[in-house]
Parts: C-alpha cells; sequence; structure tokens
C-alpha cells in the first residue's frame, strides 16, 4: 500500500522544508518538497532527496552496541536496550559519585532541529548537575552582534525580496545553503533586479550573480563602515527613518567622519572607487533586500561585521521592511520559552559551562577532568574546530563516551556505548524555521526502524531509569509540544493547538503582511548599542585575529575558508561520500608559485594538524586564499590510524570578537605537494 505523509525537514537549514513522504509496505521510497508550504513551494535540495537512502544505509545504527575493540576502530557488539541502559545508569551514577556531576558533560547540537528532541537531554543533565555545554558553534557571533543593536527585532520576511530591485546576498551562498530564497531573486530579476555578492571567492552564487565585491575574509566590517562613510558624507542617507525609527546615529556619524579611508580599503581590500559606487547603487534603489549569511561571522570581526552591516541597512532604512525592502539574518518568528524545553529549574545548584568550541581543551585538559561524555544530535569529531584535539580527547581510555547516532559518524567509532537514534521520519516534533516564518508539527510517516530511539525516549527513559521522579520526566512528547506552544510568541491570536499538533501550518504574526517589521512603537534600531558589555558601543574598525599574527603569518602563509558543500549539511550524508576528502580551491598565482599542477594533492598544516586534499587551481579564490567547501568525514581506510583528517584537524579553538562563536573561516595554514612532502 502507498502512503502521502507530511512532513518537515529537520536539518539545520533556514529553508526547513515542508515535505511529503512517499511510504510503501512501512519503508520511505521518496521524499519531495509539498507543494502546500508556501515557502517549499513543491521542490526539495537534492541532499535531501537522498535520505530515504540514508535511511537504510549499511552505515545507519538499528541496535545498542559496547566497544570491543580499540578506540577509534569501530568494532563493536550487539547488546539489548536493557543492558545498554543498565551500563549507562550505572555509568553516570558512579561519575556523580565518584568525581561530581560536573564530570559528566553532555555534548550535542542542531543535527535534528526539532524542538523537543534538541533539547531531550537537557532536562535530565539539569537534574544531574552535569557541566553545562554552551552551544555556540553556528550563529552565537551573528546573534550577539545582531542584538547588540537590533535588540529583538525579526529579520524581514523572505518573501519581500521578489519585489526587489537590489538584492545583496551577503555571505551567503544561497545557491548552496538557502536555496529556497532563490526563487525570490529569480522572481525580482524578471523584473529587471540586480544581484550583487559579497564573499572571498567566486561561489556558486556569486556565479549566477550581476556583480561581486570580493571582500578579504574578516573585512565585512570595515567595507559596511566604509560604505556608510561615503553615505554620510554624500549625504545619501534615509533621515525619515533615522529620525523616527533609530536613535544614536549622531555619535555614529562623527565617528566615521573620524575614520581614515585607508584603514577601511586596507581592511576590506575593497577600493575607495568601489565602495563609493556601491553606496551610490544603494542610495538609488529604495527595494533593496539585503540577506545576511552566517558566513561572514566566522572570524574574529564575525560580531562587529553584523554590527556594522545592519547599521548599514539602518542608514538605508531598509530595517522598516515593506515592499521589496528588508534585512534578513535570521528570521526570528517565533520566540519560544527554551526553559520548557530544558528545565534548567531542575538543577539544585550552578555548574560550570563549557563552550562546545573548546571541546578539545574540555576532553584534554580542563581541570576537574570530564569523565564521561554523552553525546547525541551531533557528530563533533568532525565539525567541531580544533579536530585533532578533539581526538586525543575521544582516545583517553579514563574517558566514558557514550554517543546516540543514526549512522556510524567519525565520533561514533570513539563510543564505548553506541546507541541507535531514530530519525525525524521516525520521530513526532515540532520544526520552527529561521529563515521563513512558518512552524509546523510533523507526525511520525513510519515506525521506528530496528531498535532506534528517539533522543526524547532516550532521555526519559534513562531519568526513570536513574530514579527521576519530577514532572517533566513523565511528559509524553506531545505533552512537551503543546507546553512549548503555550509560551511561544509570534502565533497567531486564533492558533488551535490541536489543529498545530494534527499538522496545519503556521504563520508568525511577527511579520506584516505588507512585510513590514517595523513600524513606530515596535522597536526601534540603536546605532549605540544599549547593553555594549565589554563590547565597543557602536560599529567601528577592530582589530584582525590569526590573519593579522606575525608570528604566525610567516610560517603558514595561507588564509584558509572551509563554508558548506552542496552535497552535505554540515557533516550529516558524510557516510554517502566515504572516498571523497573534499578539494580546497588555490588561486593561479599561488599555483605557480608553489609549483602545484591541478589536480596533484597537497597537505595543508599547521600547528593544530593536517589534512591531505586534491588542490583545484581557479581565479574563483583570491591570491593567498584557500577555500576547502564540506566536511567530509575522511574516516581511516584499512592499515591507517586517521585517515587524511577531516578540515577541522586546521581550524582553531579561538572565539569571535563575540557570542563565543567559531572561527571557521579564519585558519592559517602551510601549504606543500604531497609528493615533495615525502621527500
Ligand atoms: N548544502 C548545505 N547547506 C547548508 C549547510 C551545509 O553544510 N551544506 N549548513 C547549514 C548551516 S548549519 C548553516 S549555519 C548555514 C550556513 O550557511 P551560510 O550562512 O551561507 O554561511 P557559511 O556557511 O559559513 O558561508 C557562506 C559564505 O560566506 C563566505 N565567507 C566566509 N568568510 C567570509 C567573510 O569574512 N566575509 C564574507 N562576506 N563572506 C565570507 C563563504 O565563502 C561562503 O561563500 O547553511 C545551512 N545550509
Ligand atoms: N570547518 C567548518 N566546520 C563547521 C562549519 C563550517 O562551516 N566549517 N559549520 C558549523 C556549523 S554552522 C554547525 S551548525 C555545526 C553543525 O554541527 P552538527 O550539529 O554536529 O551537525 P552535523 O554534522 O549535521 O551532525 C549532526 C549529527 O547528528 C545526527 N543526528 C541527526 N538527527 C539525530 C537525532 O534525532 N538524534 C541523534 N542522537 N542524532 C541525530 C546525524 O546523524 C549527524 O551525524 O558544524 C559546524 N562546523
Ligand atoms: S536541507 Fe534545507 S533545502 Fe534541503 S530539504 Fe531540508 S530544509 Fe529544504
Ligand atoms: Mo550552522
Amino acid at each position: 500500500m502507498k502512503l502521502q505523509k507530511r512532513t518537515i525537514c529537520p536539518l539545520d537549514c533556514p529553508d526547513s522544508c515542508g515535505m511529503i513522504a512517499t511510504v510503501e509496505d512501512g519503508r520511505i521510497t521518496a521524499l519531495q518538497g509539498d507543494k502546500g508550504h508556501p515557502y517549499t513551494n513543491g521542490f526539495i535540495c537534492r541532499k535531501m532527496r537522498r535520505y530515504p537512502e540514508r535511511l537504510s544505509s549499511a552505515e545507519r545504527l538499528l541496535y545498542p552496541q559496547q566497544r570491543v575493540g580499540k578506540k577509534g576502530a569501530g568494532l563493536f557488539r550487539r547488546i539489548g536496550w536493557a543492558e545498554a541502559l543498565d551500563i549507562l545508569a550505572a555509568r553516570l551514577e558512579e561519575t556523580r559519585q565518584q568525581y561530581g556531576g560536573e564530570a559528566i558533560l553532555p555534548y550535542s547540537y542542531a543535527g535534528n532541529m526539532g524542538a523537543v528532541n534538541r533539547f531531550a537531554g537537557y532536562p535530565l543533565f539539569h537534574r544531574l548537575g552535569a557541566s553545562q555545554l554552551d552551544q555556540t558553534i553556528c550563529s552565537a557571533a551573528s546573534g550577539a552582534g545582531w542584538q547588540k543593536q537590533c535588540g529583538d527585532l525579526p529579520g524581514c520576511p523572505p518573501e519581500n525580496a521578489a519585489d526587489a530591485e537590489l538584492i545583496v546576498a551577503w555571505g551567503i551562498n544561497i545557491k548552496v545553503t538557502n536555496v529556497h530564497f532563490w526563487q525570490y531573486v529569480a522572481a525580482a530579476r524578471k523584473n529587471g533586479a540586480r544581484l550583487l555578492c559579497i564573499d572571498p571567492y567566486r561561489n556558486q552564487t556569486v556565479k549566477s550573480a550581476d556583480s561581486f565585491l570580493q571582500v578579504k575574509p574578516g573585512g565585512d566590517s570595515a567595507l559596511a563602515l566604509g560604505v556608510m562613510k561615503s553615505l554620510v558624507e554624500r549625504d545619501m542617507v534615509d533621515h525619515q527613518f533615522i529620525e523616527y525609527e533609530s536613535t544614536g546615529f549622531a555619535q555614529q556619524a562623527a565617528y566615521l567622519h573620524g575614520m581614515a579611508w585607508e584603514h577601511v580599503v586596507q581592511q576590506s581590500g575593497v577600493s575607495k572607487k568601489q565602495m563609493d559606487e556601491f553606496a551610490t547603487l544603494l542610495a538609488q534603489s529604495p527595494r533593496t533586500f539585503f540577506r545576511l549569511g552566517i558566513g561572514l561571522s566566522r572570524n574574529s570581526r564575525g560580531g562587529m561585521a553584523v554590527r556594522a552591516i545592519s547599521s548599514l541597512a539602518a542608514c538605508l532604512g531598509l530595517f522598516a521592511g515593506g515592499k521589496g525592502r528588508g534585512v534578513l539574518l535570521s528570521s526570528g518568528a517565533f520566540k519560544g520559552d527554551k526553559a520548557r524545553l530544558t528545565y534548567p529549574s531542575l538543577a539544585g545548584h550552578v555548574t560550570r559551562t563549557v563552550n562546545m568550541i573548546h571541546l578539545g581543551h574540555a576532553l584534554t585538559t580542563l581541570e576537574p577532568p570530564v569523565k564521561a561524555l554523552v553525546v547525541y544530535n551531533s557528530n563533533p569529531l568532525s565539525v567541531n574546530p580544533d579536530g585533532a584535539m578533539v581526538r586525543r580527547g575521544l582516545a583517553r581510555d579514563d574517558l566514558f563516551t557514550v554517543v546516540h547516532e543514526q549512522v556510524m559518524t567519525p565520533t561514533a567509532r570513539y563510543a564505548d556505548l553506541l546507541l541507535p537514534a531514530t530519525t525525524f521520519l521516525e520521530n513526532l516534533d515540532i520544526y520552527t524555521g529561521y529563515g521563513h516564518f512558518y512552524l509546523g508539527v510533523a507526525q511520525p510517516a513510519i515506525e521506528p526502524m530496528g531498535e532506534a530511539w528517539s533522543n526524547f525516549k532516550l532521555f526519559q527513559s534513562l531519568a526513570l531509569k536513574m530514579g527521576f521522579d519530577e514532572p517533566p520526566f513523565h511528559q509524553s512528547c506531545a505533552d512537551r509540544i503543546v507546553d512549548y506552544l503555550d509560551g511561544m510568541q509570534g502565533l497567531p491570536d486564533q492558533c488551535d493547538v490541536q489543529r498545530v499538533l494534527a499538522g496545519e501550518l503556521v504563520h508568525s504574526q511577527n511579520s506584516f503582511a505588507d512585510g513590514r517589521v517595523m513600524t513606530g512603537g515596535r522597536g526601534r534600531f540603536h546605532f549605540l548599542s544599549s547593553d555594549p558589555g565589554p563590547e565597543p558601543t557602536m560599529a567601528c574598525l577592530t582589530a584582525a585575529g590569526e590573519f593579522a599574527d606575525p608570528d604566525l603569518l610567516s610560517r603558514f602563509p595561507f588564509q584558509l575558508i572551509t563554508p558548506p558543500h552542496p552535497d552535505l549539511l554540515n557533516s550529516t550524508f558524510g557516510e554517502l561520500y566515504p572516498d571523497t576528502c573534499g578539494t580546497v580551491l588555490l588561486h593561479p598565482e599561488d599555483a605557480a608559485a608553489w609549483n602545484i599542477h591541478n589536480g596533484e594533492e597537497v597537505v595543508l598544516q599547521n600547528s593544530r594538524g593536517k589534512t591531505i586534499r586534491p588542490a583545484r587551481i581557479t581565479a574563483d579564490t583570491q591570491q593567498g586564499v584557500l577555500v576547502a567547501e564540506g566536511i567530509f568525514w575522511s574516516v581511516a581506510q584499512p592499515g591507517q590510524e586517521e585517515g587524511l583528517g577531516g578540515i577541522n584537524n586546521l581550524t582553531s579553538q579561538k572565539l569571535t570578537d563575540m557570542g563565543g562563536g567559531a572561527t571557521f573561516h579564519e585558519s592559517l595554514v602551510s601549504l606543500t605537494a604531497k609528493e615533495r612532502e615525502k621527500r
């Protein structure tokens, strides 16, 4: 029998697509875009079309297992859930007794964006008094930057862009990471709009754009400040917006007057002439839409980049929204009460917090040490910076590692206890998109495969097994969803929770019908942050990080950035590409100077680690900048100790300027031909 079931993509992607799953004899045979979802519009990306393959891949984990081989070797024996829960409960209790709750570290991120399953471990870890994880790996820097100037303002609806005359894709690879936004770009261009991209390299979106500003990595705050200076000096700003919807402009303008052009040009790599032209284009295009990516925030000036670009947008009045106008970083369409998912009230006392970016440090040198690590919804060995240090930590004999996973990831191979996780197709959950203004609940499309358990089932069962009896541990998944919806801001007044549970899509009321997000009284833009904390009060030039360190530069002359790949979602789907390690883009001038030929394997190395990959020689990148797309797994082949090394062997535990985020696009490396390295 063939059934069609509605579901929602759980991946960490701004598009949060509505999908239709075809179910035949209890198996998923196809996934398609839901034509009834206004934003998805009947289409899904090529990654997700391959998801049915992933569901039944040979790498899928279907039973609990216990390690029998050396850590990392991936050798396990099958056990039952009863035994698995016994081992797990006993080890966590023992650890707590012997070393205290803080010796337990949960590590999770966004493998599954369903709100309940994503945060399912929190209540138990609060109750256990475990170390807390600061989940900063993705949008912490950009969010902190946004917050400084925009407070709680939501982003503008993406649909506004369809009526724009100018769309600026700033640090985002729309055609790869936000594919559904392209429909609005295409519609606008049909009416003559221009797409301008700002990026260090010609990514797939730049190749389809009308114009391109090639910025230096980390150069966006300088670029935005320069364009603002040009607008202010030529009096081309939106006075109406500035007067009625913002505060602090006079101080910002004074700063811009005193700022030297040479610094702006030097930091951004963009000439004054180009900045003046861009400023003129912006001033002449009232219907401008800024689509900001997170890419520009993954460096030491990342939070400041968002502050400077949003301040530029405010000079142009774009925050008022309306036809063809807007600024979108993250929609912020719904604001849920996270405590209804995480229950911090279950914690008896405040415990230490570990920034996830510092996992390498936490597992190797932190005192008192971490003795038990519980990983779910994430693949830290591949995605976390300083991967070589993470690996060293995971290899510790005295560390008890539990991994709850769907497939045999590089991290899973280091588990002492490996537990099988369901996928979204087997779960009930609620999903809110961050690139659009819809929310929905998806019912399971099929029964759990093998003996897989959802995150929610795992942590509820474990809590009861450990003797915790508080009400949150007795909730059903539906109870938790209903409670979460009850505390949600952004729902329409007439929202019927039962209909939402049954699958009705909800549109946020945080955007008005005419695409405006901000009208008098509904929040203001602050050029001067009302809550600067230790950071500068307004957008300004700041120092660079690793890229300006003369000591490192003289040893590792290349700047490496590591953006996403079209076939992967972070490291998800890595099992489908076991023999791929990804390429590195190298500028022709650099290739000539280093005597590298196209396709030749090169060793990229720094003091943190190394990786080997074929060089692709292309003028798509700039001189001195290497681009490595995709977090491929690079697992060890038989006989090899560590494989070729994932790209995160090269990235660092250094934090962004604000928010405690990761500096994934800011590593200095050396480059050598593999053949010559051997000699
Ligand atoms: N196919 C695919 N889609 C994805 C993902 C994936 O892995 N694969 N990941 C998902 C997730 S979790 C996220 S957070 C989003 C992220 O997606 P994006 O917001 O698009 O951000 P990034 O992924 O870091 O990189 C986007 C662009 O920023 C550029 N960039 C790097 N440094 C700078 C800089 O200093 N300035 C400027 N202007 N640009 C810079 C990169 O070259 C790249 O072209 O995508 C989501 N979608
Ligand atoms: N070099 C470099 N590194 C990066 C980035 C980059 O641009 N460059 N991007 C960063 C960004 S933006 C992000 S968001 C992070 C993402 O880091 P992660 O959130 O760890 O993302 P994934 O690699 O997709 O890994 C998620 C894992 O969760 C598993 N999973 C999925 N659903 C479930 C579930 O329901 N239960 C359980 N138990 N497991 C599940 C999947 O099988 C997968 O192995 O990576 C970061 N790492
Ligand atoms: S990964 Fe993104 S584009 Fe692809 S189906 Fe999921 S939400 Fe849609
Ligand atoms: Mo992310």
